[in-house]
C-alpha cells in the first residue's frame, strides 16, 4: 500500500506531467537524438568548397529555405587571407573563406553534412600557405557523439553524417583538432543561425551577421614573402597568451567600415551576432541607438530589452534589434575599447546627402601602389592599421580623433614624440594639445604604451604618407 505522501507525489507528477510537458517547446521526447553514425571515407570531394541553398557568403543574410533538409557541403582549405591592408596571413578554413558561410535553417531540420580535408589541394586562386594536417567541424547547434561526428580527417578524406537541430540559436562550428586554440586563430569557425520553429516574434526590415575574432600574427620569422610584402603567420607565443595583434568582425580589419552595413532611418534592422573568440569577450555595442530586444545566444526565450551593450564570452552569441532612429552612420564595436582600437569596428549607415562627416573610406587617396619600402616604415604602417585605425584615418576624414593626414606639417617630429610618449602629460599643460582636446569634444587619446622604438616607426610613416598626399583633398581633416 501506498503511503499519503507518497499518493501526494504521484497525483503531482502526473499533473506536471500532463499540464506542463505537452506544452514545452523543447521536450526531449520529440527531439531527434539519434542521428545515424558518420561515413569517413577515401573519396575527394572536387569543385566547389562549399554548396548549398540555405549559406550566405557575407554579412548579408539570405532569407531562410523552406526545405527542411538542408544539404551543406564545407570543406576545409589552406588559404592567404588580407586580415588588414598589406596584413596576408596563411589561414585554414571552412569553405575557402574566414570566417566559414553562414548556415541558416530552423528547429526541425536536417542538416545532411559532408566535408572533404582538401587542406593539401593547389588549385587556381588557393595558394598553399601551411603544410597539409587533420582538420574536424564541432557543430554547436547539433546534439551527437563529438567522437563519431567530430572525428579528424586526415587530408584527402571525407566526412558525412546528418544532424537535427533541436533548439534555436545562432551557433558557432569550428575545428575541433588539437591544438582546437591554433586552428580556430588559423580561421576555422563560421556560424550557424537556428531560427524557431515559428520564426522570431518581430518583423524587421534588415538583417546581418556580424562575426568577432581575434587574429594572433605576426611577420613570418623565415622572411617569407606575398606579393614582396612580409607573409604573416600565427604568434603561437602570443595565442597563447592572448595577446592579439588584430580583432576583428567577419574577418578584417575595419571590414564593415569600408563598405557600411546599409540601414534607413525608421528601419528595424536585427544583427546575428557571434563573438568566436578564441580567447576574448566582446561587449557589443552600437553608437546611437539602444538594442530594443537581445535574444541571449539567439534564442527568443532569452529576451533581454532596452540594453546598450551585451557582453558574449567566446563562442556566445545574440541576436540583437534596434531601431535606425534618424539618418546618421552608427558605429557598432566591441566597447572593450582595446579590441575596437585593433579593428572590431563596422558601421550601419543610412545614405544620406545630410552628413556632415564624410564618408569614412571614398577619400582614400593613396593609390594601392603606394606601399612603402622601408622596415621600418612598413611597420609604423602595420602598426598604425591595428592599433590606431579606430579613431584615426590617413586621408579619410575624421574620426574620433583628427585625421592624420598632414600631421607632420602641422607638429614638428618631437611634439608627436612626446604627444605619443603622454597625451596625459600633454593634455595637463600643452596649448596646442588642449585645443585639440577642445576641438575633439574633450575625448582624450588614451595612452598608447608605445615604446620609444615604435613612436619613431609611427612618425617615419607620418612623414612617408604625407609626401604622398601632399596636395590631395581633405575633406576631412583640419
Ligand atoms: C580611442 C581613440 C584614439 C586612439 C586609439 C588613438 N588616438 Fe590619437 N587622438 C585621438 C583624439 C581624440 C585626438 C585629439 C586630441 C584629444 O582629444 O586628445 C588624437 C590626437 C592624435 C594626434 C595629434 C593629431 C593632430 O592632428 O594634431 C596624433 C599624432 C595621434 N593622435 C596619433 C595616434 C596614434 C599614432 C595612435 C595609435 C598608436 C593613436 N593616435 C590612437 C584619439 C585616439
Ligand atoms: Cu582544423
Amino acid at each position: 500500500m501506498l503511503h499519503t505522501s507518497q499518493k501526494i507525489i504521484i497525483l503531482i507528477s502526473i499533473f506536471l506531467i500532463l499540464g506542463c510537458s505537452p506544452s514545452d517547446q523543447y521536450d526531449i521526447n520529440k527531439m531527434d537524438l539519434k542521428p545515424t553514425p558518420a561515413i569517413v571515407s577515401s573519396e575527394r570531394h572536387k569543385g566547389e568548397f562549399s554548396t548549398g541553398d540555405s549559406l550566405s557568403f557575407t554579412s548579408e543574410l539570405k532569407p531562410l529555405v523552406n526545405n527542411p533538409l538542408k544539404i551543406v557541403r564545407l570543406d576545409t582549405t589552406h588559404k592567404i587571407i588580407e586580415v588588414a591592408p598589406g596584413v596576408k596571413f596563411g589561414a585554414w578554413t571552412f569553405g575557402n573563406q574566414v570566417p566559414g558561410p553562414t548556415i541558416r535553417a530552423r528547429v526541425g531540420d536536417k542538416i545532411r553534412f559532408s566535408m572533404t580535408n582538401r587542406s593539401d589541394e593547389v588549385v587556381p586562386g588557393l595558394e598553399l600557405s601551411s603544410a597539409p594536417m587533420m582538420h574536424s567541424i564541432d557543430f554547436h547547434a547539433a546534439m551527437v557523439s563529438p567522437q563519431d561526428k567530430y572525428r579528424s580527417l586526415a587530408p584527402g578524406q571525407t566526412i558525412e553524417f546528418e544532424f537535427t537541430l533541436n533548439y534555436p540559436g545562432v551557433f558557432m562550428y569550428h575545428c575541433g583538432t588539437p591544438m582546437i586554440l591554433e586552428h580556430i586563430a588559423s580561421g576555422m569557425y563560421g556560424a550557424i543561425i537556428v531560427e524557431p520553429k515559428n520564426g522570431y516574434p518581430t518583423k524587421v526590415d534588415r538583417e546581418y551577421v556580424v562575426i568577432q575574432s581575434e587574429f594572433y600574427l605576426k611577420p613570418d620569422p623565415l622572411g617569407k614573402k606575398i606579393d614582396g610584402r612580409p607573409l604573416y603567420v600565427l604568434d603561437t607565443e602570443n595565442l597563447k597568451k592572448a595577446i592579439s595583434s588584430h580583432t576583428v568582425f567577419n574577418g578584417q580589419l575595419n571590414g564593415m567600415v569600408k563598405e557600411p552595413l546599409k540601414s534607413k532611418p525608421g528601419e528595424r534592422v536585427r544583427l546575428f551576432v557571434l563573438n568566436v573568440g578564441p580567447s576574448k569577450t566582446s561587449s557589443f555595442h552600437v553608437v546611437g541607438t539602444i538594442f530594443d530586444r537581445v535574444w541571449m545566444d539567439g534564442n527568443p526565450d532569452n529576451q533581454l530589452r532596452g540594453m546598450q551593450t551585451v557582453l558574449l564570452g567566446a563562442s556566445s552569441a545574440a541576436i540583437v534589434e534596434m531601431m535606425i532612429p534618424e539618418h546618421g552612420k552608427y558605429l557598432m564595436l566591441d566597447h572593450q575599447f582595446a579590441d575596437a582600437s585593433q579593428g572590431a569596428i563596422g558601421v550601419i549607415a543610412t545614405s544620406s546627402e545630410k552628413l556632415d562627416t564624410p564618408e569614412p573610406i571614398e577619400h582614400n587617396n593613396m593609390a594601392a601602389s603606394d606601399l612603402p619600402e622601408d622596415q621600418s616604415v612598413i611597420r609604423g604602417k602595420n602598426d598604425f592599421e591595428s592599433k590606431c585605425l579606430a579613431c584615426h584615418s590617413i586621408g579619410q576624414g575624421k574620426r574620433l580623433g583628427p585625421d592624420l593626414a598632414g600631421v607632420t606639417k602641422r607638429h614638428p617630429d618631437e611634439w608627436i614624440a612626446r604627444w605619443l610618449t603622454s597625451p596625459e602629460a600633454m593634455l595637463a599643460k600643452d596649448p596646442t594639445a588642449i585645443a585639440l582636446l577642445k576641438e575633439y569634444n574633450n575625448i582624450p587619446m588614451p595612452n598608447q604604451n608605445l615604446q620609444s622604438t615604435e613612436i619613431k616607426q609611427y612618425i617615419q610613416y607620418f612623414h612617408w604618407a604625407d609626401s604622398k598626399t601632399l596636395g590631395v583633398v581633405n575633406k576631412g581633416s583640419k
